[in-house]
């Protein structure tokens, strides 16, 4: 049970929670380390559907992320609706046909060769759900005051990896996609002002036969240096 006071007028809880031995914490930290390194992004969805409650715990989950000031300045749009869907690849591919065709500089199409994309976004209608995350670059009131949220580029981020994370321990497959440049889905959904699209994430079972890319992990000695 926690129990709280307040510090300086404002409401604090205690809190504490499970600790373990040191044989039992590296167990779970090379459990852990396992299971997300069985996270692939994937390309090739299965129009299996999936349960609405499955998709709004993932959400939760996501929205648990630590953010500046507490703001918590992310909104998910969760679409399921297959007329919006194919509005959102078609306007996607125009996008993406302009990048791969014009946009895209020499060296990083040569980069993105390994995974072999195109401007060609398939997924974007066979996924059952299309997650698109909006960053809220403040907060508007409706009488058009504004509120200042901070860290919101390093807030939401840390939110995406919260909900790769739980799309990946609900069993399922998501794609971090970036069409470029991204403002036709504040268009499309009709969000206000304040919110910038910031992901889009087709999310859903893989398909029956799905490739990845046979990539590797950079080793520890690559990523970490210890002082
Ligand atoms: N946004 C484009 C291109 C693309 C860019 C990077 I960097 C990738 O890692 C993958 C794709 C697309 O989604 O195809």
């Amino acid at each position: 049970m926690s129990t709280r006071k307040l510090i300086e007028g404002y409401p604090f809880v205690s809190y504490s929670r499970e600790t373990f031995d040191q044989n039992t914490m590296v167990r779970r930290s090379a459990e852990m380390l396992q299971w997300m390194d069985t996270r692939r992004t994937v390309r090739d969805f299965s129009g299996k559907p999936i349960p609405r409650e499955v998709i709004e715990n993932i959400i939760l989950a996501a929205s648990t992320a630590p953010s500046g000031a507490h703001k918590q300045p992310w909104t998910f749009c969760l679409i399921e609706n297959p007329a919006l869907k194919k509005e959102i690849r078609m306007a996607a591919e125009q996008e993406e046909y302009k990048s791969y065709h014009n946009r895209m500089s020499e060296e990083w199409l040569k980069d993105l060769q390994p995974l072999q994309t195109n401007w060609d976004k398939p997924f974007l209608e066979i996924a059952p759900w299309l997650i698109i995350m909006f960053k809220r670059i403040y907060e508007l009131e409706p009488d058009g005051h504004k509120h200042n949220n901070y860290y919101v580029q390093e807030s939401i981020g840390i939110a995406a990896g919260f909900l790769l994370s739980a799309i990946h321990h609900a069993g399922l497959v998501a794609l971090t996609h970036t069409p470029s440049p991204m403002n036709f889905l504040g268009d499309i959904l009709g969000r206000p002002e304040n919110e910038k699209a910031f992901l889009l994430i087709p999310v859903g079972y893989p398909a029956q036969e799905c490739w990845v890319p046979d990539l590797e992990r950079k080793s520890l000695e690559e990523v970490a240096v210890f002082y």
